[in-house]
């Protein structure tokens, strides 16, 4: 792929010597003796160069310009690597890659080295991520905040089938793209207790903290396609006020005299690696206030000193909360603009629900945050007063409206009394929010009618859809970047700038059979590289020309990978049965970690693993099945998988995943997805056509209607299937754990007592689904045409298009973006 087309020799030798400098007076190394890592660091600084000055000139210019600007806070940023990224981004990745050849230095080698950026878990994590890039690209104002945590999402080991996790030191090397901003830095309050004067007729309080902590900014610059503009990333470290406490270590207290520095510095040290709640962790209360606070305080300083007045705050700046981990927000801003700005109680909510927008990404009520009453009270005493004033108004609010119904008070209330009395963060970010959003067409129906029903019958015109979305920069250019070549040949250079609209125009090539041979083509140079990683990483040898079947995500019982085992093993079971039929060749890979606490998903991954020796071990099966698990699943595996699948595979329990991204990541590169009508699910099948996909399985209506019934019962289901009933005695009986046959004895028989996510229910529609799969791919005509038209019509998922919609119905940032 070109995407600069005249590169000069000047700009090759400029770099060439840039880099050069930076291995000299910068790393310290002369290029005899430098190591790879050196050259890392040395490219990385000389790209940072080019990056700075695109950086300055946005930054002039959005002061100049004087735009509303948009406040990304996230818990999560799961960025990766960021190398390439600049490089491609720049328009200045074949001059590097030409200049570096010069030096005898392997571009490819040396993106190997760069550890990835793993402040997030999932999907939520790389969906920030995404829409940072994608807010560069399109020229809108952007600022994300979050945490710099020393420790990313851990290192998933797999040690004898079992997942054991190891710190993640991301760190170690340092890292060339951060700028650390000693003198950006608030002093963040925790605990105390507080006090009220009458000040002229108004009572005015004071919050005396026990505790303040140090934030520092570090400042990440975030590259926009052809440089078009570039954000930053602020994300803050936790310092102690003072290192250690002098008088109690010439006491002779060493180690006490440091403790109060290490637990104020404990809340930027590691990622909580929970995909969904578990209950009220102080720290991660503590995490969740350091973060709003610093960058509340923090853009509150930038609006006064560009406009002077706080008034004007809805109209200059949008802030958007992912998902409740800020939802603190709504209370701290209410305290800085009433305690501290001064302002009316009225007056100040208008400006903070006119400011503040929320984003729901997930209706499984174990996680929705709450936090208790008594740990409030006790860590930020004065918001837990705010919180108890702003549920006093809203009640007072819906009892003036004669709203007197009980039912209704308790379901909208911010206070949960049932379990003990605790805040409920949905529904305060609800609240403080002039807008939220869910992130597929249906999980946005299911909010409407299940976490939110009562408060959208109160303010039916907050909520809003917003369909997640990819940047195909990373996703399609970087991650594949022989299948961007054959694009760009078929559609012109133009494709890079507008996929959204013009990757249709790729719709009449699949009718033509050279197109699909070498739509294929490049398909199997890729599956031959993932194949030489896997035989690396896990010893296990594959044939590039079997059928990729991909699962890779977070380990979690929705998900449903035990779905994807259940079909494993029949296939197994099938092909030992009458190993001489024509049977199609594949490759089941999976990969996913799972939260170090959740001892179902890490039983599933010793279940893959069990499964994959056993079967890969069987000669009957030799060149038929393989099932390989690959450790340690992170974005750069990701970019590495994603472009060599065939099959991808979607199988949530229907109502359960919010939207989805792999989903799209894989369509975008051409697989054909495998999958139930769940999140956006749904809207791919609209865009690709219901013809292009394999679609099985209950709706998510008929889920509910089947919980609502009761009487769903699995073991029933599984008799009257003598294929699953087969799979599920054989896992049961130890046929893959003969060293512990009662391994998953507990696992089958949870499956029939309380299948609380219906996966025998859907086994026989799952296993009739791949069956389809296997008839599409002996006929490869069809198969390459759908896989050309998953390309043609995933334009509608790039992130650009879901900014837009952010900016132009959320923050009203757009003029013509
Ligand atoms: C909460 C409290 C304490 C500790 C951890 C957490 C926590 C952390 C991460 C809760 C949830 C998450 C992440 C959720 C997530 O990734 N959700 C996914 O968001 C995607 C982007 O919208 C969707 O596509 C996925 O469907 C959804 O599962």
């Amino acid at each position: 792929m070109t995407q600069e087309p005249t590169v000069s020799v000047n700009d090759v030798a400029a770099f060439r010597e840039a880099v050069l400098r930076k291995l000299t007076y910068s790393v310290g190394k002369d290029p005899e003796h430098a190591f790879d890592h050196d050259w890392f660091e040395a490219i990385a600084l000389a790209t940072r160069d080019h990056v700075i000055d695109h950086w300055m000139e946005h930054t002039r210019q959005s002061y100049r310009g004087g735009q509303k600007r948009v406040y990304y806070l996230s818990l999560e940023f799961l960025i990766g690597r960021l190398l390439i990224d600049s490089l491609s981004n720049l328009g200045i990745l074949d001059t590097a890659r030409q200049a570096l050849a010069e030096l005898d230095v392997d571009i490819e080698r040396i993106r190997a080295l760069e550890p990835d950026a793993a402040l997030g878990n999932g999907g939520l994590g790389r969906l920030a991520a995404c829409f940072m890039e994608s807010m560069s690209t399109l020229g809108i104002a952007a600022h994300g905040y979050g945490i710099r945590y020393e420790h990313g999402l851990f290192r998933q080991v797999i040690v004898d089938g079992w997942q054991h996790e190891q710190t993640e030191t991301w760190l170690d090397f340092g890292n060339p793209w951060e700028f650390e901003r000693p003198e950006v830095s608030y002093l963040i309050g925790f605990g105390g207790h507080v006090t009220a004067v009458n000040e002229n007729g108004r009572q005015k309080h004071f919050w005396h903290w026990a505790e303040g902590v140090r934030s520092i900014a570090y400042d990440t610059p975030i590259v926009g396609w052809r440089g078009a503009s570039v954000n930053t990333l602020r994300l803050w470290r936790a310092r102690a006020e003072a290192d250690f406490h002098l008088e109690r270590f010439n006491a002779g207290d060493h180690i006490g005299a440091f403790a109060e520095g290490a637990r104020a510095e404990s809340i930027s040290r590691v990622l909580y690696p929970n995909d969904s709640t578990e209950a009220g962790q102080e720290l991660r209360l503590r995490q969740e206030y350091f973060f709003v606070a610093a960058s509340l305080q923090d853009l509150l300083r930038r609006h006064l000193k560009q406009r002077g007045t706080l008034d004007s705050l809805p109209q200059f700046a949008s802030i958007q909360l992912n998902d409740t981990h800020p939802a603190i927000a709504v209370a701290e801003l209410m305290r800085l603009l009433v305690d501290v700005h001064g302002y009316e109680w009225e007056r100040a909510w208008e400006l903070t629900v006119g400011t503040l927008s929320y984003t729901n990404h997930t209706l499984l009520p174990e996680a929705l945050e709450t936090w208790p009453v008594g740990l409030m009270e006790r860590l930020l005493p004065r918001h837990m007063q705010i919180i108890y004033l702003i549920n006093a108004h809203h009640i007072d609010s819906l009892r003036a409206r004669d709203n007197h119904n009980i039912e209704l008070l308790r379901s909208v209330s911010l206070i949960e009394e049932d379990h003990g009395r605790r805040v409920r963060m949905g529904n305060l970010a609800f609240l403080g929010s002039h807008s939220i959003n869910g992130v597929s067409a249906l999980h946005t129906e299911l909010m409407r009618k299940t976490v939110f029903r009562d408060l959208y019958g109160l303010y039916p015109e907050r909520i809003n859809n917003k369909t997640n979305g990819i940047t195909f920069r990373r996703w399609l250019y970087q991650a594949n970047p022989k299948l961007t070549g054959l694009v760009v040949e078929a559609l012109g250079e133009a494709v890079l700038d507008s996929p959204e609209s013009l990757l249709r125009g790729l719709e009449p090539f699949a009718e033509q059979a050279e197109f699909r041979r070498r739509f294929a083509e490049q398909r199997l140079e890729n599956k031959r590289v993932l194949a030489r990683l896997i035989r690396e990483r896990v010893g296990v040898t594959v044939d590039p020309n079997a059928l990729f079947d991909v699962q890779v995500k977070r380990i979690h019982e929705y998900k449903r990978q035990l779905l994807n085992l259940l079909h494993t093993v029949a296939l197994y079971h099938a092909i030992r049965n009458d190993p001489g039929a024509p049977w199609v060749p594949r490759v089941k890979i999976l990969a996913g970690k799972a939260a170090a606490s959740y001892h179902q998903a890490k039983l599933i991954i010793k279940l893959a693993n069990d499964i994959a020796r056993t079967v890969n071990d069987d000669p009957t099966v030799r060149g038929l099945l393989k099932v390989v698990f690959l450790p340690n699943y992170n974005v750069s595996l990701a970019e590495q998988i994603i472009p060599a699948a065939d099959l991808s595979e979607q199988i949530s329990t229907a109502g359960l995943e919010a939207s989805g991204t792999s989903n799209m990541k894989f369509a975008l590169n051409g697989a054909l997805t495998i999958g139930t009508l769940d999140g956006a699910n749904v809207e791919m099948s609209e865009q690709i056509g219901l013809e292009h996909m394999f679609i099985f399985g209950l709706t998510a209506q008929q889920v509910e209607a089947r919980k609502r019934a009761g009487e769903y019962n699995a073991e029933a289901i599984a008799i009257e299937s003598p294929r699953l009933n087969e799979v599920l005695e054989a896992i049961r009986n130890g046929a893959f754990s003969s060293d512990d046959p009662g391994r998953y004895t507990g696992l089958i028989d949870g499956l029939k007592w309380h299948d609380t996510f219906f996966v025998c229910a859907d086994f026989e529609a799952y296993w009739q689904a791949q069956l389809e799969v296997e008839a599409r791919w002996r006929d490869p005509a069809r198969w390459w045409r759908s896989a050309v038209l998953n390309t043609a019509r995933t334009g509608w998922f790039s992130s650009d298009r879901t900014i837009r919609q952010y900016a132009g119905e959320i923050w009203k940032v757009l003029d013509d973006k």
